[in-house]
């Protein structure tokens, strides 16, 4: 059934529940001086690229593949249309490494028809910290499908992380592949319903008009808890101590330093939005609430091209109800201009989600690790992780 995935170190269906096998990873690095050193061979008309992600160029090439042939919806009514400005925050974190943002090019034309990066990321699975890949972007030319490139992009990738003595590896997917460690569940707040009605992102209810469906989705001007703001840069110490005291309890969860806190976490426009409550009394940090920004293309449409959707972050929740906070991120997101707000289920999301209005997708997200077992499937709030 899975001809490629059979063939790679990860955990397999016919193993799913056979409690002998060992937790962690399931092949042993191999010396360096034994990691291929040539790339692996690409159909005659292409090569591979490096792409340099620090010159308005190759943002631009990465941008246009992206826009028009990356991840679209069961019934190719939207694509996701990650910006240019989102495109290089994700791809150059602390640490990360040129080598790992692979493209593939028609060698007469030039043309970019394929890609696939990674990004550095250390991961705590139960008590271990591994330093792994988060893999993302891949994507092959709409012209380009079932040929058998994407496993060649996986194997590729996969040495390339290798050469930097790095072994494991997490990503997501829409589809089901050998084998999630986790499956979980899309949830959306409508923030604009008519305009997502008209679009076919949603649906009048049944006993419903366009006026009460408005109403039922009504919020306030602006946030209702007090201390309630953007987080700063001399915020990122406190922020940093309160999301790893939060992380700890999750079964698979980052392990940020206040490097990867600055990065990650700090207010950049139109691609990540965090918010803090700051106690009047002790200037202590005791919550925080954020979101990133992945617009999608609508696909036909004659009144709208564009969808803009908010999609919640690390959410930490300590003295202000999560409830609460998370109701004025969906304030502050509607005050922003977005259309609708957008979770998965994954840490403590359940607590809020019918609570605030938000309905389940016709979307679920599997979460894979590449050569690391858990000798479990992990329920959604075991979870302490989100990929953009
Ligand atoms: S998930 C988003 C993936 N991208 C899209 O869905 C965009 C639209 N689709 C496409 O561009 C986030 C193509 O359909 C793609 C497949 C390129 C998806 N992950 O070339 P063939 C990520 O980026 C397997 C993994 O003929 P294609 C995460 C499929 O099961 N494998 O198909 C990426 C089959 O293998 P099998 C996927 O349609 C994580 C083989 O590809 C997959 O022309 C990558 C067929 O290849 C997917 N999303 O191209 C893994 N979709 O065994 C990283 C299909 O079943 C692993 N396949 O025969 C870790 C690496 C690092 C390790 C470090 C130690
Ligand atoms: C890796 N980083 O299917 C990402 N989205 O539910 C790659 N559905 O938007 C993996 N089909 O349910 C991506 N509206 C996997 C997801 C791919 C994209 C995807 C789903 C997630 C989605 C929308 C639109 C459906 C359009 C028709 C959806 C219903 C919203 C409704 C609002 C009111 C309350 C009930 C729900």
């Amino acid at each position: 059934r899975h001809k490629f995935w059979e063939t790679q170190p990860v955990g397999q269906f016919k193993d799913l529940g056979n409690p002998s096998l060992p937790e962690g990873p399931i092949e042993p690095p191999t010396p360096l001086s034994e990691v291929k050193q040539e790339p692996y061979n690409l159909p005659g008309p292409y090569e591979w690229i490096t792409c340099d992600m620090d010159t308005e160029e190759m943002c631009s090439e990465v941008y246009s593949l992206l826009a028009n042939n990356y991840v679209e919806d069961d019934e190719n009514m939207f694509r996701f249309n990650y910006s240019k400005g989102f495109l290089q925050w994700a791809l150059r974190p602390p640490g990360y490494y040129r080598s790992w943002h692979i493209g593939v090019r028609v060698k007469t034309s030039k043309k970019l028809v394929a890609f696939i990066t990674g990004v550095p990321a250390r991961i705590r699975a139960k008590d271990a910290v591994v330093n792994m890949a988060e893999i993302n972007f891949l994507c092959v030319h709409k012209k380009l499908r079932s040929k058998r490139l994407a496993p060649v992009m996986i194997k590729e990738v996969t040495r390339r992380v290798h050469l930097e003595n790095i072994w494991q590896a997490a990503y997501t997917a829409g589809v089901v592949l050998p084998t999630p460690i986790s499956t979980c569940q899309y949830w959306h707040r409508s923030l604009n319903p008519k305009k997502l009605i008209d679009v076919g992102f949603s649906r009048l209810g049944a006993r419903m008009t366009m006026s009460r469906t408005i109403k039922l989705y009504k919020l306030p001007d602006s946030p209702i808890t007090p201390g309630f703001r953007k987080m700063e840069l001399h915020d990122v110490p406190a922020v940093t101590r309160l999301l790893r005291g939060y992380l700890k309890q999750f079964i698979v969860a980052p392990d940020f330093d206040e490097n990867d806190v600055e990065h990650w976490l700090l207010p950049k426009e139109d691609v990540v939005d965090s918010f803090l409550v700051e106690s009047s009394e002790t200037h202590d940090v005791t919550d925080f609430c954020s979101f990133y920004t992945l617009p999608s293309t609508v696909i036909g449409n004659q009144n709208y091209s564009n969808l803009k959707a908010a999609y919640s972050y690390y959410n930490v929740s300590t003295k202000t109800p999560l409830l609460q906070l998370m109701n004025d991120a969906l304030i502050v997101a509607k005050k922003k201009g977005y259309d609708v707000f957008n979770a998965l289920d994954v840490m403590e999301n359940e607590v809020f989600l019918k609570e605030l209005k938000f309905g389940p997708g016709d979307g679920q997200l599997q979460y894979y690790l590449y050569n690391y077992r858990l000798n479990q499937a992990l329920g959604p709030s075991e979870l302490g992780l989100v990929l953009l």
